[in-house]
């Protein structure tokens, strides 16, 4: 298919589309027989092959579209996993690899995505299979191949800036480029060029955030949940991060995430701990960030969650060892189920915050009576 039928069939009205032959690249070869490993990062190449060999492979649970093309014509793509003959009413959305260097974070994103097919490929019934699972596996494709081939630390994506901008250097950091909401676009973010975060010459410059605002918008009727996969921290950090006003669930995200995290800390073999806060005043104020724009299209449950470093004092914090993939992706894959079981079901999970609120306050009343 050459592009103009390409664009033709984008502007049919689909949005996305079905897999076929839109690469704009080299397609990549499904290779079934392959079987993912966790002991390694695996580089661009190697993580589109083992995409496309999901779809090839499990067709009833697994499905791959193209959401569009970075800057260097790299394929942005969506994964939806859950049973296709049966879509559940809510779905989660989860994204990995908005920063080139966090490399836990598509590898993590990667352990979710095989553990969450097999668990429908098996037709198991669990919190896991309760809901559908939208996920963008690879946001900065182009930053992250930069970083297999020339610089390990790279953060943003690779488009030059546009001429007449200051400093005239390369790369957007996408987590500053959402537009939405208007008045975070651009707080604690850099106008120059050269920084590492450079928000752009204006919201949703990029076509890698252009793909991501659009996916979300066409399944947010279905997700009441998105998670953004960063490193590093040990923390889960909850909207607004543009501010340090709070959202008026605030008391929903925190407890939601204790819940989750409390999961996650059972599931961790290692016996890591994760805090809980919200971004803007737990880490630092910063806008144009893709939770900040989920919460604004009205997506309840929303976190970015910094994972684990690397403590090795050889190395930076973004050099977590390969050895540690697994153990990140189990106790990750643990607190999931929490997070599948609330968005399944928030009502139940918002009353029984509810009934504990009125407990506690009999408590304080009894209290006070004595
Ligand atoms: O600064 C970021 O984009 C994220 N931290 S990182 O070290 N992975 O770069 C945190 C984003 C938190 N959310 C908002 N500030 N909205
Ligand atoms: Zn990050």
């Amino acid at each position: 298919m050459n592009l103009l039928l390409v664009l033709a069939a984008l502007t049919a009205g689909t949005g996305s589309y079905v897999i076929n032959d839109s690469w704009r690249m080299a397609p990549p070869q499904p290779d079934p027989a392959k079987t993912i490993n966790f002991d390694e990062y695996h580089d661009w190449t190697a993580m589109e092959t083992y995409l496309v060999s999901m779809n090839a492979t499990y067709p009833d649970c697994f499905h791959l579209t193209i959401l569009g093309w970075s800057h260097e014509n790299r394929t942005l793509y969506k994964v939806e996993i859950g049973d296709r003959s049966r879509p559940k009413e809510k779905a989660v959305w989860i994204d990995a690899g908005t920063h080139a260097r966090e490399w836990i974070s598509p590898a993590t994103g990667e352990y979710l995505i095989n553990e969450l097919t097999l668990a429908c490929d098996r037709s198991e019934t669990s919190a896991y299979t309760s809901v559908d699972w939208i996920i963008l596996p690879m946001v900065n494709p182009d930053g992250y191949a930069y970083t297999h081939s020339d610089e390990r630390m790279w953060r943003k994506n690779r488009r030059p800036a546009d001429s007449g901008d200051d400093g005239g250097c390369v790369g957007v950091d996408l987590n500053r480029n959402f537009g939405t909401p208007n008045e975070g676009f651009g707080v604690g973010a850099s106008s120059y060029s050269c920084s590492e975060t450079y928000k752009g010459p204006r919201g949703d410059s990029e076509p890698e955030v252009e793909a991501f605002v659009k996916a979300m918008n066409e399944a947010r009727p279905r997700i009441n949940t998105a998670i953004s996969l960063h490193s590093f921290g040990q923390s889960w950090l909850t909207s607004y991060g543009y501010t340090t006003e709070r959202p008026e669930d605030h008391d929903h995200m925190i407890a939601w995430g204790k819940k989750c995290v409390e999961e996650i800390e059972k599931a961790s073999k290692k016996n890591r701990t994760y805090s809980v806060e919200p971004a803007g005043t737990g880490l630092y104020v910063a806008g144009g960030a893709s939770d900040d724009f989920a919460k604004y299209t009205g997506i309840k449950f929303v976190a970015t969650v910094e994972l684990p470093p690397s403590h090795d004092g050889q190395n930076n914090g973004h050099k977590l060892s390969a050895d540690e993939i697994l153990s990140v992706g189990e106790e990750f894959y643990g607190g999931l189920k929490c997070v599948a079981e609330v968005a399944a079901n928030p009502d139940h999970f918002l009353q029984s915050l509810e009934q504990q609120q009125a407990a506690a306050d009999q408590d304080a009343a009894r209290i006070a009576a004595m």
